[in-house]
């Protein structure tokens, strides 16, 4: 079984679809290991995105990610990691294939509703980040 991070960013939070969100998870199988709803602060958010520090969006990307709550969540499955971007799909909500979490619930490329990690290795890195061992099931 393979573990990955999801997170519900502020502006699908602010728009009261947390469990719209996580009930695809469930529909597709996906079972939650661990769930919390926080705030970043400005450190966590930068040390979070790091890999984008370079980017022309990365500081209206970390403002984004402290403007509100997020809902992090592991989830865990077969293919966990492959399943859950394909549930999201494309960064670019225009982009994203109708019936996916971004088609339906995001406004834009930055306010994009979900981050999800991209790798086996890199999701490994990102569950630690918010959770200890004994917080995930
Ligand atoms: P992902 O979230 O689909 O994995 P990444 O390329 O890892 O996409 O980018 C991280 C986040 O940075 C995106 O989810 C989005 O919020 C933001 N982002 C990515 N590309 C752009 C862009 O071209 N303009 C503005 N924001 C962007
Ligand atoms: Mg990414």
């Amino acid at each position: 079984m393979e573990k990955t991070l999801s997170i519900i960013k502020p502006d699908a939070v602010a728009k009261n679809v947390v469990g719209k969100i996580l009930n695809r998870f469930e529909e597709a199988g996906l079972k939650i290991s661990a769930t919390k709803k926080i705030r970043l602060s400005k450190i966590d958010a930068k040390k979070f995105y790091e890999v984008h520090k370079d980017r022309p969006f990365f500081n209206d990307l970390v403002d984004f990610m402290v403007s509100g709550p997020v809902v992090v969540t592991v989830l865990e499955g077969e293919n966990a990691v492959s399943k859950n971007r394909e549930l999201m799909g494309e960064t670019d909500p225009k982009e994203a294939k109708p019936g996916t979490i971004r088609a339906d619930f995001a406004d834009s490329i930055d306010a994009n509703a979900v981050h999800g990690s991209d790798s086996y290795e890199n999701a490994k890195t990102e569950i630690n980040f918010f959770f200890a061992t004994k917080e995930i099931f």
